[in-house]
């Protein structure tokens, strides 16, 4: 069953450019209600632990690097239809591939510092949602 949340990091580089206010907004403007949301920062083993499912992939060890560098804005998300819209709005992985007017085609560099994460389903949206958060910081 479908549910209606999702979870969203602001990685180190939207917060590095000062990105954080106008992609939030952008959020907020395309209906998704901030449910949870503190800034952190993750620690390796956060990343590790976060990224797991991609631990054999080449790209790895850039990719703990990358999200470890600096603080992060995390948030569990509201919508009908979370996760799906969520990635619309979010665009593909590479910018480059990217919709015009997605977030990740008006702040993301590249395909690896590409300024935001989306969960990619229902199950993951609520492990990666409990991962940052407790019950008592969603409201
Ligand atoms: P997603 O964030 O669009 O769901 P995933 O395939 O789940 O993409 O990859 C997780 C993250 O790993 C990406 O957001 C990006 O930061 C990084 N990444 C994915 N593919 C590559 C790659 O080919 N090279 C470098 N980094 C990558
Ligand atoms: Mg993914």
């Amino acid at each position: 069953m479908a549910t209606n949340r999702t979870f969203t990091m602001l990685k180190p580089d939207s917060l590095e450019k000062g990105n954080t206010g106008a992609i939030l907004e952008k959020i907020s403007a395309s209906g998704f209600k901030i449910i949870a949301m503190k800034q952190t920062q993750m620690s390796k083993r956060d990343a590790e632990t976060f990224y797991a499912i991609h631990s054999e992939r080449p790209f790895f060890g850039d990719l703990v690097e990358y999200m470890t560098r600096g603080p992060i804005v995390a948030a569990i998300l509201e919508k009908d239809n979370a996760v799906e819209d969520f990635r619309t709005l979010i665009g593909a992985t590479n910018p480059e591939d990217a919709a015009d007017g997605t977030i990740r085609k008006l702040y993301a560099s590249s395909i690896s510092e590409n300024a935001v994460h989306g969960s990619d389903s229902d199950d993951n949206a609520a492990i990666e949602g409990s991962f940052h958060f407790s019950g008592r910081e969603i409201f």
